[in-house]
């Protein structure tokens, strides 16, 4: 990926590039990994395609750091201004994307049957969405949720899974919901697709695959998880690098 795109940077790159969200709470170049990421879709929105991940929420950023990023490098004026026009663009992020009608794409996981029978009603969570938690269950299932691997499914936890679709309370995040193998074939052949891919949990060889598709299905991947926490420090320190070099440069 990095070979692919930095050379020319993701304005340039002979691809669209989809990212999967947590653009900030990430170290302490949000604003300047933002400016970056809006500057990159303002020259080719076809693209950029950004969605949005949990961290694109308000009181999470108060909570962790972006908020108090944006007040320490601007001030409390300006600081407060910029916070809210960044988020502003977040409430209107999409939150899932589909590739070529099969790969669907979110940060967290796939929703609930009972939140969202199939994808299109993705489309009908409301735009602008400014506090997720509040006005959407969808929204907030695909933000949060999380992938289970066969082997850290206690007997408890499966009882839960049994009575409730695949789908049990994810207690490691205290919000949302974890989901396993069946809920994985269920989602997918509802939706008449082939695989989830989502961001959400950092993998420090690059990528991970969570769960398999089950034996009776075509082989192959369901569910992956991108690390793009690992990209985008990757990115910046290569912005970062890039400047330096640049600064070097024109002092001769
Ligand atoms: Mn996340």
């Amino acid at each position: 990926m990095e070979a692919a795109l930095w050379p020319s940077g993701p304005a340039l790159a002979a691809a669209r590039i989809l990212f999967l969200g947590d653009y900030v709470d990430r170290g302490s170049h949000g604003t300047e990994l933002m400016a970056y990421l809006l500057a990159a879709k303002l020259q080719r929105p076809d693209a950029v395609l950004m969605v949005r991940g949990n961290h694109e929420t308000r009181d999470i950023q108060k909570m962790f750091t972006f908020y108090n990023e944006c007040l320490a490098k601007y001030g409390e004026n300006e600081g407060l201004k910029i916070w809210n026009a960044v988020n502003n663009v977040f409430d209107v992020l999409p939150l899932a994307a589909v590739i070529d009608d099969k790969v669907f794409c979110c940060h967290g996981g796939i929703p609930p049957p009972w939140v969202c029978p199939l994808i299109s009603a993705i489309d009908k969570v409301p735009v602008p969405l400014t506090k997720p938690a509040e006005q959407s269950s969808i929204a907030w299932e695909l933000l949060w949720n999380d992938p289970i691997k066969p082997n850290k499914i206690t007997a408890t936890l499966q009882l839960e899974l049994s009575s409730n679709e695949g789908f049990a309370a994810n207690t490691k995040r205290g919000t949302g919901h974890v989901f396993d193998q069946n809920a994985l074939d269920r989602f997918l052949l509802a939706n008449q697709l082939s695989h989830v891919v989502r961001a959400h949990e950092l993998h420090q060889n690059g990528f991970m695959v969570t769960l398999q598709m089950s034996a009776s299905r075509s082989p192959g991947v369901s569910v992956l998880i991108i690390p793009l926490l690992w990209w985008y420090q990757r990115l910046w320190r290569g912005i970062a690098r890039r400047r330096e070099t640049e600064a070097h440069a024109s002092q001769y």
